[in-house]
């Protein structure tokens, strides 16, 4: 797609700080964190919208989802545990979809963000 941002992104015409890339998928910090980690995932080829998906595309949704866990592991916020067995740390993993459901980017993405924020309840 000739105007969308994040394909710029995946075609590298566009900077970003990358975490992690292979043939199908880039992953980049948001310029726009809302919590010391923030990442997005998207696919290299254009998808508007998640609901431009379909059962086809899930190999390539699980993809996106399964690369959630190794990046939170190498950016410090993935969950362990305390010697009591209670959770620790943690990240959200977000698709918006739409205007309702807050997207402003329409190239699939998921957000993966992660440490202390406003969201996190005390056990
Ligand atoms: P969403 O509302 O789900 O469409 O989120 C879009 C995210 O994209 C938002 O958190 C900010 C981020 N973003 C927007 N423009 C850029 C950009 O040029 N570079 C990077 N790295 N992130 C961007």
């Amino acid at each position: 797609m000739e105007n969308c941002l994040f394909c710029k992104i995946a075609k590298k015409q566009i900077p970003s700080t990358i975490v992690y890339e292979d043939e199908e998928l880039l992953a980049f910090k948001d310029i726009h964190p809302h919590a010391p980690v923030h990442l997005l995932v998207i696919p290299k080829t254009h998808i508007s919208t998640l609901s431009d998906c379909n059962a086809g595309h899930a190999p390539l949704l699980g993809k996106m989802l399964a690369l959630a866990p190794r990046l939170a592991e190498e950016h410090g916020v993935a969950v362990g545990y305390d010697e009591d067995g209670a959770p620790q740390r943690g990240y959200k993993t977000l698709i918006n979809s739409g205007p309702d459901g807050g997207q402003e980017i329409y190239h699939l993405h998921l957000h993966i963000i992660g440490g202390p924020h406003p969201w996190r309840t005390e056990r």
